[in-house]
């Protein structure tokens, strides 16, 4: 049994939609368990870390930008395999690609405005919960 943690934000239009509380029924009914939370509004340097593998490309500034643009709640998420499933929960990066059973496919519209953020492996999640959690 892998026992993980998962780092998962809750993006801006997330937390103004009012989809917190949706978001979390969904981990904590799975069996996930919320080990650590924070609300916080994230400052363009750290938007560009915890981004940093997607400098230059096009639709950097876009990502950013939002990402900055108000309110995120913040979370390690724990439990077994959750760096996986939590991903599965969330559906694919594109709604268009998200099945209406998922968090994307279900809430979301845009590729760049899609609610939710889960770390996509083990490196990325110890990095990301150094990045947001190490004050
Ligand atoms: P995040 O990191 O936000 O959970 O998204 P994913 O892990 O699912 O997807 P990603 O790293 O490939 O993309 C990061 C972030 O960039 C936005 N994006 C992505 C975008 O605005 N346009 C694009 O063409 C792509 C590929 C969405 C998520």
């Amino acid at each position: 049994m892998a026992m993980e943690q998962t780092l998962l934000i809750v993006k801006p239009d997330g937390v103004s939609r009012g989809l917190v509380g949706e978001v979390l029924a969904r981990i904590e009914r799975k069996g996930y368990r919320i080990e650590k939370i924070e609300g916080k509004v994230i400052d363009r340097d750290l938007a560009e870390r915890h981004y940093a593998e997607h400098k230059g490309k096009p639709f950097f500034e876009e990502l950013i930008e939002y990402i900055t643009s108000g309110l995120s709640v913040i979370m390690v998420i724990r439990g077994e395999n959750a760096i996986e499933n939590v991903r599965v929960i969330m559906g694919p990066t594109n709604p268009l690609d998200a099945t209406p059973g998922s968090i994307r496919g279900a809430y979301a519209t845009s590729v760049t405005r899609n609610l939710v953020h889960g770390s996509d492996s083990q490196e990325s999640a110890a990095r990301e919960i150094a990045l947001f959690f190490s004050e």
